[in-house]
């Protein structure tokens, strides 16, 4: 009985100041870009250290290999083809150089697209436990005002709702894309996204930290290639922006122009998260925060995603599998590595339970809380996990991978071959089978769901 009201008084405590979080999102940053994972000459000293204060993952999946979807499972928790944003807000007169119009780009599918209003994001979730919520950066779930930040259950929104733009002058393809709120703003016209980012994230934790819970939400376009049209670069398209100073850090260790660009830009952002785990020092809170760090999809070349296969846009591992760290002192285990089968789907089970909430009720998550996994208390529970852009497949169910798309199919066993060389399609007919059979009953699950928007018609 002695020990019995110090720890009620010590549940009621932890009860009462749920963590905070800060979620970190880059763009198009290959599987192997960690300077920690040591294949490349890439300098990431800030991630390094929350990988060496935290667990990072080998095996950590996105539900698509490119932008709008895999961020719409990392805010929703659902599949791509259950929330209905399956596949890109982007218009595509932009592959062909065309510079919209302000009235053009008014009524094309970037302003008109976004995540269904049905849906629950991480925000309207996490402010049912008394979180305040925040999105710095690349927002890319629609920009008509429904479909912003403020709307979807955050109280703070400074960035792009687009899903790339030229990175000193905000334009994509032309047109102003940052907003303060629900306002458009060129009121940092010329300074580098990564820069303004960063300020914008410090402010927002600074004004909130050791208040309320925080959730901050802070997926960068870095180091995304540039929405700029050519015309305005001299004829070229410029690949990734960056601040020379940081491409001249790597001018002695690549040849290629462009890869050094593309280091120096993960370099700055790099930096910047560096300046917000210095923030969370500062107010004393970094034992009581969890932070994420995940890329949206896989590398789109620069350097290639070796070990593994392809990139960006294919069902190949290297559009698939990418760099995932997570630091919760005192919680999850540092400096750890972790083999087990993981992915995007986990993120909001697993912060909603750190948080002591759940998700509204009838509202199907297509993951679980990992952080039982993470303590090493028991195996992965996922077993399998299945992604399908237009008609390229792919399914993995326990070690075995099978792809069928436009750039190559196969059955792979990724225990033994993670760069997807041999293909046991031949040998194995059965497991295809079985493969196949869970892809269509996934397929079956999914078209079944709940209609949502804006690309499953109802
Ligand atoms: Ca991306």
């Amino acid at each position: 009985m002695k020990l019995l009201l110090p720890l009620i008084l010590l549940g009621f405590s932890l009860n009462a100041a749920p963590p905070n979080i800060v979620l970190i999102v880059s763009d198009d940053q290959g599987y192997p870009d960690l300077g920690c994972i040591g294949s490349k000459p890439i300098q990431t000293p800030n991630l390094d250290r929350l990988a060496a204060e935290g667990t990072r993952a080998t095996n950590f999946y996105v539900t698509w290999p490119a932008c709008t979807p895999s961020r719409g499972s990392i805010l929703t928790g659902r599949y791509p083809q259950r929330n209905g944003l399956y596949d890109m807000v982007r218009n595509d007169m932009v592959n062909y150089g065309h510079r919209f119009t302000a009235e053009e780009y008014a009524v094309s599918p970037e302003m008109t697209l976004g995540l269904d209003p049905k849906e629950f994001t991480l925000g309207d979730m996490l402010r049912t436990a008394g979180y305040v919520n925040g999105v710095v950066g690349k927002w890319d779930m629609g920009q008509a005002k429904r479909y912003l930040p403020l709307q979807r259950g955050f109280d703070f929104f400074y960035g792009h709702g687009n899903n790339g733009i030229d990175y000193y002058t905000h334009e994509r393809y032309g047109i102003p894309s940052l907003f303060r709120g629900n306002e458009r703003t060129q009121e940092d016209k010329g300074q580098y996204a990564t820069d303004i980012f960063g300020r914008e994230a410090l402010h927002f934790l600074r004004e909130h930290l050791s208040k309320k819970p925080v959730f901050l939400y802070l997926p960068f376009n870095a180091p995304h290639g540039a929405s700029t049209l050519a015309e305005d670069n001299g004829g070229k398209k410029p690949g990734v922006q960056v601040p020379e100073a940081y491409a001249e850090k790597y001018r002695d260790l690549v040849k290629d122009k462009k890869l050094a660009q593309y280091y120096g830009a993960v370099t700055r952002m790099d930096e910047v998260i560096g300046d917000v785990l210095n923030a969370l020092d500062q107010a004393g809170q970094t034992d009581n925060t969890i932070v994420l760090f995940m890329s949206d999809n896989g590398g789109s070349g620069n350097g290639g995603n070796a070990p593994l296969k392809g990139s960006k846009g294919t069902m190949w591992e290297g559009g698939l599998r990418v760099p995932f760290v997570i630091r919760w002192p005192g919680k999850v285990p540092a400096g750890k590595i972790t083999d087990e089968f993981l992915t995007t789907l986990e993120i909001s089970p697993t912060l909603l339970a750190a948080a002591g909430t759940q998700a509204p009720a009838g509202i199907v998550l297509d993951g679980f809380d990992m952080l039982p996994i993470l303590l090493g208390n028991q195996p992965s529970p996922r077993t399998e996990m299945f992604w399908q852009r237009r008609s390229d497949k792919a399914a993995r169910v326990g070690n075995w991978k099978w792809v069928e798309s436009q750039k190559g199919r196969g059955l792979y066993d990724l225990a033994t071959d993670i760069a997807e060389t041999r293909d046991l399609s031949k040998e194995n007919p059965d497991i295809v089978e079985l493969l196949q059979n869970r892809f269509a009953a996934w397929r079956k699950e999914m078209d079944q769901t709940e209609p949502r928007g804006p690309f499953r018609d109802y």
